[in-house]
């Protein structure tokens, strides 16, 4: 029976129906359903990892022990686990391991728009793009065999858009086929598995020779093909936007890349022999119009369409007509465009305990290095508290440098729990270390709640919702050795600025967990307070917090009780004592 699917419930039932029994992830939109979908899976077992490093590090260990496995991330995940992912290439495995990475064309929720499949070259590590969820069902499976047939890991490319649409997935209700036979105890193999230098310089020939026996094997790879078409023009295409450019280009010769990497240079010659005309439709980079350049063949591509941003159809299509490649369609009925909707920037929720401290910190005028979460929006204007961001786990160390170059600005670093356990121990290990007098603060809203409140080792629960150690962000920095350690509630804001000043006076490393938990999360409402309209003089104070409940009216501030949580921060900023708690 066929199902509909999003790419990610599809991928996490391919992994499930192709005998995957361990699988890990750290999440990020557009992955974070991946591992999500898996864990509802019976028989199986599925953890949030602290990063995308551990989560691939478990995945290794589990496809060393004989076990098919998976991990998911985003594509800067694949930054943090690089390392893990260049000695696993060397060592190979016992059983197939397969890492479904999803990047972000358009950025629609990350920090820049890496092409990953740039990782397939560089980690000499075969890459396959699925273009609609039934392939990313399929292509679960072939992967998975493709590991193992090669002793190497594989990357399964993903992007947003086939992330997170929906269409027909070939589905079983079904138990799988049990998985291979485990082997009954682990088998050790230092030759293989421990990469010192003397191991690793025999591993290495041996991943170059795998990398040719891959080509040969995306020469008759059933995903790699060939669909016959007008000789006039010819489209290479691979994932999502095959399927874009077969809607502008019904008539062409398709070459359709299941394989991204390495790629079937006697398949590509044999196409280019039926065509007259070469042109890649590939978002991002000229990946695959480079190699078939390094081959000789003369290929238009990102002289016709954009190296930015993401694909659709009528953006493949608008490029074709200017480059004369099709002509012009008949216009199609006027639509409203992006421009007309009124442009609503998202802002923290109300009662987010992040616009409190955040408040304390721009009234504070201190400067703010900040990381990634929900509290990165405390950048935009009113709050315009945040004064860099680049990665996650990248405040504390910016902090800690901007303070060693001399600045005399009291600095303080910003980061959530979620983040704090992802890439945030390190840097205050760091500072500590080095004498940094540093302030972190752990805005900690007991959630990884931006990409959807994934569980997390501060959370007390697992994925599966089982109660789990905690790992208690004070305990864990006074073990290190911090003294200096406070925790407030950031809506007590005397209190809070009380403690921000001491730790930023102090030369002491000192670390300030900010806690309030998420709102979103608790559903915790209380009676919206009211706005006096005779005691309000317009001063616009309680406006500058940013929250969205707060209403300019005329000649006072109105209060949506509709969306207002009752959080009170407004009555605790307003200085004529016009907003009236009830
Ligand atoms: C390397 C990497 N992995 C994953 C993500 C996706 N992501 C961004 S912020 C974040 C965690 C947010 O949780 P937290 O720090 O607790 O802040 P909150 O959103 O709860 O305020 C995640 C998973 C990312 N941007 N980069």
């Amino acid at each position: 029976m066929k199902k509909l699917m999003t790419g990610n419930e599809a991928f996490a039932y391919g992994a499930y129906l192709y005998g995957v029994r361990v699988a890990a992830a750290y999440p990020g939109t557009p992955s974070s359903e991946i591992l999500a979908n898996y864990a509802n899976y019976p028989n199986v077992f599925a953890e949030w990892a602290p990063n995308e490093k551990v989560s691939l590090d478990v995945a290794i260990g589990a496809a060393y022990a004989g076990k098919r496995a998976m991990c998911a991330m985003k594509h800067v995940g694949m930054n943090v686990a690089a390392d893990s992912l260049f000695y696993a290439v060397y060592t190979g495995l016992k059983a197939g391991l397969v890492i479904v990475c999803a990047d972000d064309p358009n950025m629609h929720s990350s920090q820049n728009e890496q092409d990953n499949r740039n990782y397939a070259k560089f980690a000499k590590c075969p890459m396959i793009e699925p273009a609609d969820s039934e392939e990313a069902r399929q292509f679960m499976g072939i992967a998975l065999d493709m590991s193992e047939q090669f002793d190497t890991p594989v990357i399964v490319r993903s992007v947003t858009r086939l992330s997170h649409s929906s269409t027909p997935v070939e589905y079983t209700d079904e138990e799988p086929p049990a998985p291979p036979e485990e082997p009954p105890a682990y088998e050790r193999d230092p030759l293989k598995f421990v990469m010192v230098p003397a191991n690793a310089r025999r591993r290495h020939p041996v991943v170059e020779e795998r990398l040719q026996q891959l080509a040969e094997y995306a020469e008759t790879t059933p995903i790699n093909y060939i669909e016959p078409g007008s000789s006039k023009l010819g489209i290479v295409s691979a994932g999502v936007n095959y399927h874009f450019a077969k809607e502008v280009f019904p008539d062409a010769t398709f070459l359709k890349l299941g394989m991204v990497y390495p790629l079937p240079k006697k398949l590509i010659r044999e196409f280019a022999n039926q065509v007259e005309k070469i042109v890649v439709v590939e978002e991002l980079d000229p990946f695959l119009e480079e190699h078939l350049k390094l081959m000789g063949l003369e290929v238009q591509g990102k002289d016709i369409f954009p190296i930015l941003g993401e694909f659709s159809p009528s953006l493949i299509r608008s490029c074709a007509v200017k480059a004369g490649l099709i002509e012009a369609p008949p216009a199609p009925p006027e639509l409203k465009s992006d421009l007309d909707r009124p442009i609503r920037p998202p802002m923290l929720c109300p009662g987010c305990g992040h616009r409190a401290l955040f408040y304390v910190l721009r009234e504070a005028g201190v400067l703010v290095t900040g990381d990634i979460g929900c509290y990165t929006l405390a950048f935009a204007p009113p709050l315009s508290a945040m004064h860099t961001t680049g990665c996650m786990g990248a405040s504390i160390g910016v902090a800690h440098g901007i303070d060693r170059a001399g600045v005399k600005d009291d600095v303080v670093a910003v980061l959530g729990d979620s983040t704090f356990l992802h890439s945030g121990v390190h840097p205050v290990i760091d500072v500590l270390y080095n004498q940094g007098s540093t302030t972190t603060i752990i805005s900690d809203n007991n959630a990884t709640a931006m990409t959807g409140f994934q569980e997390h080792p501060g959370t007390g629960k697992t994925i599966q919702g089982q109660p789990a150690k905690i790992v208690d962000p004070e305990k864990l920095v006074r073990g290190i050795g911090y003294e200096k350690v406070d925790i407030c509630d950031p809506y007590d804001i005397d209190k809070m600025e009380e403690i921000l000043q001491d730790h930023t006076r102090s030369d002491e490393p000192s670390v300030i967990i900010a806690r309030h938990p998420c709102v979103l999360h608790t559903r915790e409402k209380h009676p919206p307070p009211e706005v006096d309209p005779e005691t309000c003089i317009n001063c616009g104070i309680c406006l500058d917090i940013g929250c969205s409940p707060l209403v300019q009216e005329e000649d006072h501030v109105r209060i949506d009780t509709l969306l207002c949580n009752g959080c009170g921060l407004c009555v605790k900023v307003c200085p004529q004592e016009a907003i009236i708690e009830k």
